[in-house]
């Protein structure tokens, strides 16, 4: 029995995400804790919301509330949505909990006494009449490119040319639109990653077991151009963790906050305080200081491969810098894109499915299978309406759910509703349970290494055993002729059941419960095939389930096709 830490990159607070975002981190990291957990290991499964910095302001702002009333309440709607998607964490914090306040000051109070925190002096702009700095974008102004009236100081959207504040033409408050703007001096923090560009180097050449996508962004963010650059990891905003070191003021650093980069990850440590606080763990620094037992623990990341440069070089540097030992990560699996039907998935112009539309109109476990099944792990995958349709009714329906279904009826009607006595296994038995063998063993072996597409294939081939036994020992046949020889078919089909159930469970946990509700069974993971096909005894009393998975008609998907094109 191993100790594993396992965290997803934790989701902007701003707005419902995508099934892109879900599959990128939340999803599989959920399959890989739901696998473990059912091999009995010890699982500590942490998220949260990511609740600071510009995007939040702007969202709040938009929806005409207080930001931190507005943190609040989308923190319980993305909190209900997990719970739909059946994300199975341990905790779901919030980036802007105390905890991760003082954790936050408290790494850069260290990192300031190992001297890797510099103090720059930087002309910005301040808008006179809002009292305060601006961020690049909270300025508006005229694009010098293109003439777009409302470019922003980062961007023009317009013609997406890259720009300064100061390369705008009338330039104005984004907030209150005051014309009244200064250059003024200001001082910002900045983590000296650079001086720590080795020992970030030759960590990452320890882990040679870590995924190509992984390592790649990496190190062409150490070698590329002029190599890692140091980090600005303050900003003048209102909302954010207020600049400290440690518990003390921090002379000209009044009224900014941190950078959100800096402190979301932080929030991964916090969150186990927060589980803590909450009354659901015991002892966070188990988990997190390998000299209070962490060294015991495998840490394991989940993210989409734009936030891999923090997680494998900030973040690191952040620990590493604060000289305590603090547990550093020991497998960042990362993520392609999905993109949708043909272009990508988009907030903005609601395109695609969100997660709170997908679960309105079908079950999660739809969702979560096909999604993982298609995880864009080697390259980017794409979401159809006719891919899924297809999958999900010859995978989920035609082949699990009917098989399911075919077994439990047959048997009601000519044996009643229990394991039907009398019989033996056969050649064709022993056939199955070899061949069932060898792919447990396959399925084993990727969700372990965290392949999910693989897995999925190996399932979904487990659950075509037991179909095309079915078909190819036919009770209904052989009943005719040979009743004991159609009760041991019956009995290896119905024992297949919870068998499906408990393999199946990371993947469709819902349908999995339905599977060991009916067949009066609980999950036991089966190590031996030939024991686990036996383990229903003849008399043991089950009942018909209800039909596990609909199928999607063909007006479904037109439906929802042309419902989910674009703006929401
Ligand atoms: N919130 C970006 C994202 O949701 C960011 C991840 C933070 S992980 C510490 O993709
Ligand atoms: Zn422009």
């Amino acid at each position: 029995m191993a100790r594993i830490l396992i965290t997803s990159a934790i989701p902007y607070i701003n707005g419902i995400k995508h099934l892109g975002n879900l599959v990128g981190s939340q999803l599989p990291a959920d399959l890989y804790a739901r696998y473990l957990r059912a091999r009995s290991h010890e699982v500590l499964f942490l998220c949260a919301t990511d609740e600071h910095g510009t995007p939040a302001e702007l969202a709040a702002a938009k929806a005409g509330k207080p930001v931190a009333e507005y943190c609040a309440e989308m923190w319980q709607v993305q909190k209900d949505l997990s719970d739909g998607f059946r994300l199975s964490f341990d905790h779901f914090g919030r980036s802007s909990s105390a905890q991760n306040r003082a954790l936050t000051q408290h790494f850069a109070g260290r990192l300031a006494e190992a001297g890797l925190i510099e103090e720059v002096t930087e002309q910005q702009v301040y808008s006179v009449a809002d009292g305060r700095f601006l961020p690049d974008r909270y300025i508006e102004g005229t694009c010098p490119n293109c003439g777009y009236e409302r470019a922003r100081g980062d961007q023009c959207e317009n013609c997406t040319k890259q720009l300064d504040p100061v390369d705008l033409i009338n330039p104005r408050s984004a907030i209150s639109g005051s014309t009244d703007l200064e250059v003024r001096e200001t001082k910002h923090l900045y983590l000296r990653q650079s001086a720590m560009k080795d020992e970030l180097d030759r960590w990452i050449d320890s882990k040679t077991d870590w995924p190509v996508l992984t390592t790649s962004i990496a190190k062409k963010w150490l070698h590329d151009g002029d190599g890692l650059q140091d980090r600005g990891i303050t900003r003048d905003l209102d909302w954010g963790v207020p600049v400290k070191k440690g518990t003390e003021d921090w002379p000209g650093m009044e009224g900014k906050v941190f950078y959100v980069w800096f402190d979301a990850p932080i929030e991964y440590i916090a969150c186990a305080q927060e589980w803590v606080d909450a009354g659901k763990g015991q002892d966070w620094e188990r988990w997190w200081r390998t000299d209070k037992g962490a060294n015991d623990v495998r840490y394991v990341q989940f993210m989409g491969k734009d936030n891999v440069p923090f997680h494998t070089l900030s973040f690191p540097a952040t620990i590493l810098g604060s000289g305590e030992p603090w547990k550093l990560v020991d497998y960042i699996k990362s993520f392609n894109y999905l993109n949708y039907d043909g272009g990508q998935f988009s907030t903005s112009q609601g395109r695609g499915v969100f997660m709170d539309q997908a679960l309105e109109i079908l079950p999660a476990d739809y969702w979560r299978w096909w999604l993982l099944s298609h995880a864009p792990e080697t390259s980017d995958s794409e979401f159809t309406w006719e891919a899924f349709q297809q999958d999900v009714n010859k995978d989920l329906a035609d082949v699990l759910g009917n098989f399911v279904s075919r077994i439990t009826k047959f048997c009601r009607s000519k044996f009643g509703e229990v394991v039907p006595e009398g019989g033996e296994a056969g050649t064709a038995e022993a056939e199955l349970m070899q061949a069932l063998q060898t792919r447990l063993d396959a399925y084993s072996r990727h969700m372990q290494a965290i392949d999910i597409r693989k897995a999925a294939a190996e399932l979904r081939a487990l659950w075509v055993l037991g179909n095309e036994y079915l078909q190819s020992a036919a009770p209904w046949t052989a009943f005719k002729t040979d009743e004991a020889r159609a009760a041991a078919i019956t009995r290896t089909a119905l024992n297949l059941i919870p068998f499906y159930a408990t393999l199946s469970a990371p993947f469709i946990p819902d349908a999995a419960a339905a599977m060991h509700d009916a067949m009066g069974t609980a999950p036991v993971w089966p190590d031996d095939t030939r024991a686990a096909l036996t383990a229903l005894p003849p008399g043991h009393a089950f009942t018909v389930p209800d039909v596990l998975f609909k199928k999607i008609t063909d007006e479904e998907r037109a439906d929802w096709a042309t419902r989910f094109a674009g703006r929401r």
